[in-house]
């Protein structure tokens, strides 16, 4: 127990930055702002703060498109703020995670640049450059070299008009794909890395850096429906992945302090995968977030296409995560990051039982074996944004969608807007809610995105001043995993498999077993857990505990949660 890694016992706090806290009135959030709330962070009690991209961008996608990794974007601040920012969060404990997002550059990367700027530039091959299919004229269509389609709607390959070749971007047509089959790529990018932790800063959040070794081949994908094909063989856990985060941390962690943290952000990593990823014999990363819970409300049309989430279907995706990460590897925990709804509206009900629904699913999450990540506002109960009109929406993957859909005739409006209101990545990115003021004391001036009108109710201010608010459960539970070793280290297992409402496992260590309980109903529940009875509450989301009966039956209020000690 005492040999575990720090960060077992450790929770992890996002900040994206243009919404957290604008300090200028630019309507914007920056690094100042951010440097204004560190008392937040302490008063939360995280050990991390993972600091989405700050790097001078375009903003295409709100800075996962490059243009310098070695400054500070304006609109975020100076080089000298973010050393503050480090200096202010090491002074209280705690360490700051840079986003490195090196599957991609922006266009306006200088290297894109020279890259683009003829067929025989030095940089040309840092990039991924194919002539148009087969026989056919660049720009027509279907002249793409493969069929694949980009994660933002349309095809992955954008026609440069000047060579008559195309570049594959996976992503947006401003966020060009590396090669990182060229060694000056992967040097380039790792001395980048050792200039940041030279710096000061205590890791990387690794942007779809499963996505970085593709098939040279480039084969087609297979075809779902229309003309485009999924291209995900060729690309994801590609060929050479494992080699190339190998290669990663001999030429940037190896020999360096043990305070530091790599988590790779993995769409479509398999639990396979992950063990090998996260084995730490094998040096690559030290935890991974997969996406399997996060799938399992889309429907065959995609994320926008909603289904309601089946709890039997969440709990064998976790129950199989904690089963085959037990021995060797490590999970990463979430419910929420800036390109998921909140939590509270998509498993909960942000309604009448906000505050419980919040703190229940909290409960569950920080109770399993991993690392739990917080996103921003997730520790106030914020709720999605509620918007109703296309006009609201700035996020690229939303806007992108609906013109695609709208193109082909593939939905109404109405469906497609009843699905940005579940799904949007803008759900996540409304400006967080600190007091009741207008704008809700993110900005002096005009919020980039709107404020969500229930921060008059829902605010930093209210929770932090009430005991029994969503931000002191947040609270409580990381302070039960920094104080309670079954927390951070305990054996997972998971009881009650096939219940509709209910979520139950234990965890245990040296005999010492919490068992956990959660209800995923605002109706009344009761179940029978064998050994419950006699049990001692550790944590709870109601003011009063309501212990099983000596039979170890146990009747749960609307979406309660308990932590209970076993004798
Ligand atoms: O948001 C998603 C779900 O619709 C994903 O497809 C997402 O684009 C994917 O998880 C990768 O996300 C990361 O890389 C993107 C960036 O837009 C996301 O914000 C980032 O988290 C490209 O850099």
């Amino acid at each position: 127990v005492e040999d575990a890694p720090w960060w077992t016992r450790a929770v992890v706090y996002q900040v994206y930055p243009r919404s957290f806290a604008d300090s200028d009135g630019d309507g914007i959030g920056d690094l100042r702002g951010v440097l204004d709330h560190v008392d937040h962070l302490e008063a939360l009690g995280v050990d991390v703060v993972w600091l989405s991209p700050i790097y001078p961008s375009p903003q295409d996608d709100n800075g996962y498109d490059i243009s310098d990794y070695q400054d500070v974007d304006p609109v975020f601040g100076t080089l000298a703020d973010l050393d503050a920012l480090v200096e202010a969060l090491h002074a209280r404990g705690m360490r700051l995670v840079l986003d490195l997002v090196v599957n991609h550059t922006s266009d306006e990367h200088p290297w894109f640049v020279e890259s683009r700027s003829s067929a025989d530039s030095p940089k040309r091959d840092w990039y991924w450059w194919r002539p148009p299919r087969h026989g056919m004229a660049a720009g027509q269509p279907g002249a793409e070299p493969t069929n694949w389609r980009s994660f933002f709607s349309g095809p992955a390959w954008e026609l440069d008009e000047a060579t008559g070749e195309y570049y594959l971007h996976l992503f947006s047509r401003k966020q060009p794909d590396l090669n990182w089959e060229n060694p000056e790529v992967r040097q380039a990018v790792y001395a980048m890395m050792r200039w940041w932790l030279d710096r000061g800063v205590d890791g990387f959040r690794m942007d779809v850096i499963n996505l970085v070794s593709k098939d040279p081949a480039l084969p087609d994908g297979p075809v779902h429906d229309g003309v485009l094909g999924d291209g995900s063989a060729a690309y994801t856990n590609g060929p050479r992945i494992h080699e190339f985060l190998a290669e990663m941390h001999r030429e940037v962690f190896a020999g360096r302090s043990d305070r530091l943290l790599t988590v790779g952000e993995m769409p479509g990593v398999t639990v396979e995968h992950a063990r090998l990823f996260t084995d730490p014999a094998r040096a690559e990363v030290d935890m991974v977030f997969q996406f399997e819970h996060v799938g399992l409300d889309h429907g065959p049309g995609g994320k926008f296409d909603v289904r309601p989430l089946r709890l039997r279907d969440l709990k064998a995706s976790f129950g199989r995560w904690q089963a085959e990460l037990a021995d060797v590897g490590w999970n990463s925990l979430y419910w929420n990051n800036h390109d998921q709804p909140r939590i509270v509206s998509r498993f909960g009900d942000d309604g009448r039982y906000r505050r419980e629904s919040a703190t229940m699913l909290a409960t569950v999450l920080h109770l399993h074996r991993g690392t739990p990540y917080v996103y921003q506002g997730e520790e106030l109960g914020m709720t999605n944004a509620g918007f109703t009109s296309f006009d609201d929406y700035r996020d690229i993957e939303s806007l992108r969608h609906v013109a695609e859909a709208r193109a082909y005739g593939y939905a109404s409006d109405a469906e497609l807007l009843a699905g940005l209101a579940a799904m949007s990545r803008d759900n996540a990115r409304t400006p967080v809610q600190w007091d009741a003021s207008r704008h809700a004391g993110f900005t002096t001036g005009t919020p980039w995105l709107p404020v969500t009108p229930n921060h008059v109710d829902v605010n930093a201010a209210r929770e932090r001043a009430d005991e029994r608010s969503v931000f002191h459960h947040y609270r409580r539970l990381i302070e039960l995993r920094h104080t309670d070793p079954v927390v951070a280290l305990g054996d997972f297992t998971m009881l009650l498999p096939e219940h509709e409402h209910v979520y139950a496992f234990t965890r245990s260590l040296d005999g010492d077993t919490l068992l956990v309980l959660g209800s995923f109903s605002g109706e009344p529940q009761e179940v029978q857990v064998d050994g419950a009875a006699g049990s001692a509450p550790v944590l709870g989301n109601y003011a009063d505990d309501a212990p099983p009966d000596a039979d170890g039956r146990v009747r749960l209020r609307p979406w309660e949660a308990q932590v209970r000690r076993l004798r």
